[in-house]
């Protein structure tokens, strides 16, 4: 799929709410996308995602109703929106939605394929700040407000994250990009499908006010009845109505609602929970005894290690090296650093001379990992360093190689060592090491992702 332009057509009314037009404006209907100072939080969301996965495959049905159900509970789970023209739509009986569109392509679910998804579409927003908010599988939060410097306004990020999701999972997202989560989540479901829309901050009052009810957070069925019992049918209504009235009405959620309908939502993007330990292995295809060979491997896999940990905002001090030897034997070998990092150079320099320490001599191996440990936040860490005036040359030249993943995808810049290293000439190197091999593993130990196979991506998460 090519890069497409910010800027979407205007004017498809599907889903929109307030009637107004759609694809980058949130405001009066001028193009605010050069609008977007202040704007930090994004909201992406995928379109139609179970049924948008199912289309990767089968590209015969794009344009076709597509609906994504049956399973336990026979009801629709995804529905593409040619299907949703036919009044189709999630949560439905599926016999009802094969009545209302015969016609429509049924799939059942493919909930491991979903999740290998999923885990690609994070891992993107990952690359970009590590302030990602997930809200299930298909859709978070970022603040992107650290990333401006380096990758742009809020609205070329949001692009650039639309790009690459298409590029590399083929499927599409949409986004809303505003100063508060609430806004920016509203302004992802106006753009649907496949379009973005900015909210200016200034405009924010007025957007809102345009918008149903039903529009703000934690307005169900039985609040939207008592609000409509009150007269009060868009946001602005409720905006001027006066807190205690309804407070009086909904209790202490009336209040909240007065503020939302303001604009007001502090509530910050908060990441989920930083993971225990960092790591990747990779399996050779052929069992290997040539130490060149395995360290070159242990490179590639601490600097991939290394670009997890700066994507994830964390550094780590314990390094671990894992080897496993052709009859399957398995050992673990730590080096604790002075400093927590976040530099390959570093992961590598450690696991190297845990390596040299085990004097192999030539020993099969079937399996080489490195994994680090001991994680803490990197912005305390980089703040004590900065104290101790330790310039560190690889952590630049390594930032520099993540912008440019972020921008063009992962492996657009790989290590020089890793393209013209003096073991190139080794031979089976380069296919013991190329990435994403049958055999290539790196996982996330944690609390985070628990139970998120990525069978088909060759990376596994624990
Ligand atoms: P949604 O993002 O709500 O829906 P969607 O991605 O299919 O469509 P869109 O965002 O364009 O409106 O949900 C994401 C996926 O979660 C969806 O594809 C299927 C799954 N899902 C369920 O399994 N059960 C449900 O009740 C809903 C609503 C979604
Ligand atoms: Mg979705
Ligand atoms: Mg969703």
């Amino acid at each position: 799929m090519s890069r497409r332009q910010l800027d979407r057509p205007a004017g498809d009314p599907a889903g929109d709410p307030a009637g107004g037009p759609r694809g980058g404006t949130g405001g009066d209907g001028r193009d605010d996308h050069d609008r977007d100072d202040g704007c930090t939080v994004l909201h992406v969301d995928m379109d139609a995602f179970f049924a948008s996965v199912e289309l990767v495959d089968r590209p015969e049905l794009h344009g076709r109703p597509v609906i994504v159900g049956g399973g336990d509970r026979g009801v629709v789970l995804s529905a593409t929106y040619e299907a949703r023209r036919f009044g189709v739509h999630s949560a439905m009986p599926l016999g009802r939605a094969r009545r209302l569109c015969p016609q429509a392509v049924v799939i059942p679910p493919d909930h491991p394929r979903y999740a290998d998804v999923s885990g690609g579409v994070m891992e993107i927003f990952r690359s970009v700040t590590p302030l990602v908010e997930p809200l299930g599988l298909d859709e978070a939060f970022l603040d992107v407000g650290g990333a401006v410097r380096g990758l742009g306004r809020p609205a070329v990020i949001a692009q650039l994250i639309r790009d690459r999701v298409a590029d590399e999972q083929r499927i599409t997202c949409s986004v809303g990009v505003a100063s508060t989560k609430f806004v920016a989540k509203l302004a992802s479901g106006r753009a649907k499908p496949d379009g973005m829309i900015v909210v200016p901050r200034d405009r924010t009052v007025t957007f809102l006010h345009r918008l149903p009810v039903g529009a703000l957070w934690g307005v169900g069925e039985r609040t939207e009845e008592v609000l409509q019992r009150l007269g009060l049918r868009t946001v602005g209504d409720v905006a001027h109505t006066p807190a205690d009235t309804l407070r009086r009405a909904l209790g202490e959620p009336g209040a909240q609602l007065h503020d939302l309908s303001w604009g007001h939502d502090p509530r910050p993007v908060v990441p989920e929970q930083v993971e225990k330990s960092v790591g990747a292995e990779e399996t050779f295809p052929r069992d290997v005894d040539d130490p060149r060979v395995v360290l070159r491997e242990v490179l590639r896999l601490s600097e991939r290690v290394a670009a997890r940990l700066r994507s994830t905002g964390v550094v780590g001090r314990t390094v671990v090296l894992k080897v496993r030897f052709a009859d399957f034997t398995t050992i673990t070998r730590s080096r604790t650093l002075r400093q927590p990092t976040d530099v390959g150079r570093d992961l590598y320099d450690a696991a190297r001379r845990s390596y040299a320490g085990l004097g192999l001599d030539r020993a099969r191996l079937r399996l080489v990992g490195v994994r680090v440990e001991g994680l803490s936040d990197a912005d305390r860490s980089h703040r004590q360093l900065a104290l101790d005036e330790r310039p560190h040359g690889w952590r630049e030249a390594e930032r520099a190689v993540d912008r440019a993943g972020a921008r063009f995808g992962a492996g657009a810049v790989r290590p020089a060592t890793l393209v013209t290293g003096p073991d190139r000439a080794a031979g089976s190197a380069s296919s013991a090491g190329s990435a994403g091999s049958a055999g290539s593993a790196a996982s996330v130990a944690g609390r985070r992702e628990a139970g998120r196979p990525r069978p088909n991506r060759g990376e596994r998460r624990e």
